[in-house]
């Protein structure tokens, strides 16, 4: 198999890419390791930037987006058993953000994939990115993993590879130590996330501060509500049952108001760890990251899928650019345009996870100061138009 651009990650880094340039007139080829009901059902991001929704439109893949998604005029902080609206189109000049799960993206961009689109390979694991400084840098891969046999390995040899392969992707490996360096930072607790049958108990996310922890009220309507409790690091899901989830959230969520929130049977539960983790550079040669095989940022501040869809926009005009008329300016500049944003939605990131979570390790100074920080943000025009515009997305850096 030949290909231009040998893209590794069928998640919705690399959907979007392989969209973008077979739209473009460049050929792809998108080698998935796990199954396409496995991808598809993937529960995560939920949050879409103006950006992304526009991303995603130019790609003439929101037929679905523009009829189920929902605009939201801003988000809900809650404290001291208070709620404090953020009014996005107001602080923003117009800005807004949309709920769409990332399932539903990633559904979208399958089937047009598989339509009209160019090869998309499910259960076909990369092994390795072998000769990325090389002019033909090659992917080697398993296609059908359970034969596992080494006739089952195929080569495919690229001009270009793009590792969209996420956080335990291969793509990094290729990188020699010398040549790159890796900055992380582990935060001292987890979320426990639920997918609950029951229609959302508000009309914008809720990001609660609590003494006993984080919790958020997101959604997937109209049927679902998507909901998470800050817990330890280590945290089973054992120790958590439906009810305790509930009385938790109640707690957390609790307001000096009249407000309810609903139960509903759980449809799915998990724990995940929050990090941050940013790669640098995000080009070898021939080799380029993009995605969450490059960064990740703690959920807090819904960047995530945002910055993974900002990053293939950057690389879906630089291989245009190539393709049109030869030049590899946008190409080599790739690294450095998407770690400009990548730090910023590291350190917003940063900055909400730390205000909002309660810290294991903290003292009383502490919790004033994230109180502090909370009251600039709903008493300050100023404070809190700097959070929308981080929140609704900071432009693309061109
Ligand atoms: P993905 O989605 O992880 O896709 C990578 C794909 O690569 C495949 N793969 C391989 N394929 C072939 N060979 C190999 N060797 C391979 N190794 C891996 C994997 O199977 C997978 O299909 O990365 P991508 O495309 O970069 O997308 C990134 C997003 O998934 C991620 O950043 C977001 O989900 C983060 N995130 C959020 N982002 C937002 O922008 N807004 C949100 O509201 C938001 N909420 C969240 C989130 C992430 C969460 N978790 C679970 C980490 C909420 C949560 C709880
Ligand atoms: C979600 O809907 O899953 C979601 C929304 C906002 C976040 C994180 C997750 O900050």
């Amino acid at each position: 198999m030949r290909t231009t651009v040998g893209i590794i990650g069928g998640g919705p880094a690399g959907l979007l890419l392989a969209r973008l340039l077979h739209r473009a007139g460049v050929d792809c080829v998108v080698l998935e390791s796990r199954t396409r009901q496995y991808v598809q059902r993937r529960q995560r991001a939920g949050m879409l930037e103006q950006g992304t929704v526009d991303a995603l439109r130019a790609a003439d893949a929101a037929a679905r987006l523009d009829t189920e998604g929902l605009v939201h005029d801003g988000i809900e902080l809650r404290f001291e058993r208070e709620r404090h609206h953020l009014d996005f189109p107001v602080l923003t000049g117009g800005r807004t953000v949309t709920i769409y799960a990332q399932t539903e993206i990633v559904k979208d961009l399958v089937a047009l994939q598989l339509t009209d689109g160019p090869p998309l390979l499910f259960e076909a694991e990369a092994l390795a990115v072998e000769g990325p400084q090389s002019g033909a840098p090659v992917v080697r891969f398993r296609h059908e993993g359970r034969e596992r046999t080494l006739a089952c390995e195929w080569v495919v040899g690229c001009e270009w590879v793009v590792g969209c392969d996420g956080s335990h992707g291969v793509a990094a490996d290729a990188f020699p130590a010398a040549a790159c360096r890796t900055y992380r930072h582990d935060y001292p607790y987890s979320w426990l996330g639920i997918l609950a049958e029951v229609p959302p108990s508000c009309d914008e996310l809720i990001y609660a501060h609590h003494a006993r922890g984080f919790a958020l009220h997101s959604m997937r309507p109209p049927r679902f509500s998507r909901l998470y409790l800050q817990v330890p690091n280590g945290t089973g899901l054992e120790d958590w049952p439906d009810d305790r989830i509930w009385d938790e959230l109640d707690t957390r969520f609790t307001v000096d108001a009249d407000w309810t929130l609903r139960r509903g049977p759980v449809t799915a539960k998990s724990v995940t760890p929050m990090r941050s983790l940013v790669h640098e550079p995000m080009r070898h040669g021939r080799l380029l990251l993009a995605g969450d095989a490059a960064h990740i940022v703690p959920p807090t501040g819904a960047k995530g899928l945002n910055l993974a869809v900002s990053d293939v926009r950057l690389l879906a005009m630089a291989f245009t650019e190539l393709h049109a008329d030869g030049s590899t300016r946008l190409l080599d500049g790739y690294s450095d345009l998407c770690l400009q944003r990548v730090w910023q939605a590291t350190r917003f990131s940063d900055d909400m996870t730390r205000m909002l979570h309660a810290q294991p390790d903290g003292d009383a100074f502490d919790h004033r100061m994230q109180l502090a920080r909370l009251r600039r943000i709903t008493a300050s025009r100023h404070a809190a138009a700097e959070l929308a515009a981080n929140y609704t997305g900071l432009p693309l850096p061109l």
